[in-house]
């Protein structure tokens, strides 16, 4: 095992394999909404059933979906390496199901809810937890509604301590399926670099931060990571 701290973080383009939608692939629309105007508080507020049907689709989408060659290479790299931390800014479980069982979730999961009033989280993923009715929690005396338990734009994104921890103390920083749009997560890389790690990306085109990663791999993750491993460890 090499004492080598390894840091890896993944956007939606490690599940493009997968079938899931990136945001930003073709129109990063959800029925003709942009998603950055659909994942806000706001919107919750606003038309929360319109926000809800949005979850419950991608929600159902998980039962259909598989781990990719991408998924499965880092959790066979997680095997292999004692000092191995993945933060996903994914919503999806294709880590998990891959093996990676301690995958920091940045901006939550499509698994869990969420109380309104409590806050506790319950994993919801049962066929009747997926129809377009609202869900209510099993915390409270009389039950309350249940958010998507999901970071949306203007919200604090989870575990922020823990990753800056990690990316501050690394040797090797890498990049997987990631646009760069997105902070505090675009800004990660340069935290990396400000630490003295090598930084790496693999994204199927170069990210709007591409000019940060010491090092690039442009292709498909699934195809990409497996080769490239090797030489990270
Ligand atoms: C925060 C959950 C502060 C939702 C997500 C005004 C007000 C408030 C904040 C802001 C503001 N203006 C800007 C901000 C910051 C804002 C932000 O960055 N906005 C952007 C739009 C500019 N950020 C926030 O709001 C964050 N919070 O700043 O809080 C704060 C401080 C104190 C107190 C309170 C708050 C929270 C951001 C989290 C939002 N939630 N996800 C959901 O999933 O429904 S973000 C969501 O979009 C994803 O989680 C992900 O992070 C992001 C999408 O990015 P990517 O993963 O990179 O995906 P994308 O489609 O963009 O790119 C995919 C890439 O893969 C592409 O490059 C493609 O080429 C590549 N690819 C495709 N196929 C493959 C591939 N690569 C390899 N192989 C392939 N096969």
């Amino acid at each position: 095992m090499s004492e080598k701290r390894i840091v890896v973080l993944t956007g939606a383009g490690i599940s493009a394999e997968s079938g899931i939608r990136t945001f930003r692939d073709g129109d990063g629309l959800w029925e003709e909404h942009r998603i950055e105007d659909v994942a806000t508080p706001q919107a919750w507020q606003a038309d929360p059933m319109f926000v809800w049907r949005f979850y419950q689709s991608r929600r159902r989408q998980m039962k259909e979906v598989e781990p990719n060659p991408a998924h499965h290479a880092l959790a066979d790299l997680a095997d292999r390496h004692a000092n191995f931390t993945l933060i996903t800014q994914n919503v999806d479980d294709l880590h998990e199901r891959a093996g990676n069982m301690s995958t920091i979730h940045m901006h939550g999961s499509l698994k869990t809810l969420r109380c309104e009033v409590s806050g506790q989280r319950e994993e919801r993923m049962e066929e009747h937890d997926l129809r377009d009715e609202f869900l209510t929690c099993t915390c409270c005396a009389v039950a309350q509604r249940l958010r998507p338990d999901i970071v949306w734009f203007g919200e604090m994104p989870m575990h922020i301590e823990d990753i800056y921890e990690a990316v501050e103390g690394c040797d090797t920083f890498l990049v997987v399926g990631s646009s760069g749009h997105v902070y505090p997560a675009a800004n990660l890389v340069n935290v990396a670099n400000a630490a003295g790690a090598k930084t790496v990306l693999v994204n199927l085109e170069a990210p709007s931060n591409a000019d940060a990663f010491t090092e690039i791999h442009l292709g498909k993750a699934g195809e990409i990571l497996p080769g490239i491993l090797e030489q990270l460890s």
